[in-house]
């Protein structure tokens, strides 16, 4: 049973996610998402539009996905590693070479999996801004 750990925010989840969880998925056979909490959002800068608990169970519905686990600040990693035996860590290309993976390579092995160009969250957010508000009449309610 090769068992992989990802970590992110998941927010406005989008194909750019989805993409990255089916290829980690991929590599293995049992997924772990770390997910940012709320707090730990506001260490990163970011603030989501969904809280923690929808993002979680939005990344529970997807079929790559078999535990999320909470992420709430950047000294966890070789912790986590080690609590769930973890084989491989993947992340997108844009942490590729950052020192908060590598150096779980003493731990596990790191994969950087090429990030999907054309989409992110800031993206969505921002053209969603520039719509005309009548637009967004039908607007999923915030459940
Ligand atoms: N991603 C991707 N392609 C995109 C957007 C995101 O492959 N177009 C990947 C990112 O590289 C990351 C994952 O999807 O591996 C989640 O992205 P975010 O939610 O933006 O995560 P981030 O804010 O980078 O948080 O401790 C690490 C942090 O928690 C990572």
């Amino acid at each position: 049973m090769k068992r992989i750990l990802t970590y992110g925010t998941y927010d406005l989840l989008h194909f750019g996610h989805i993409r990255l969880l089916q290829r980690a998925k991929a590599l293995g056979d049992y997924l772990i998402v770390a997910l940012s909490t709320d707090e730990f959002n506001e260490l990163k800068g970011k603030k989501a539009y969904h809280n923690y608990e929808t993002r979680k169970k939005m990344l529970e519905a997807i079929r790559y996905v078999d535990l999320v686990i909470p992420e709430d600040n950047w000294n966890q990693k070789i912790q986590d590693v080690n609590d769930y035996k973890v084989d491989i860590v993947v992340m997108g290309s844009d942490w590729a070479n950052n020192e908060k993976f590598e150096e779980l390579k003493d731990y596990c092995k790191v994969v950087y999996l090429d990030r999907t160009e054309g989409i992110s969250t800031t993206k969505i957010k921002q053209e969603l801004k520039l719509q005309e508000p009548d637009n967004l009449t039908n607007q999923i309610p915030n459940v």
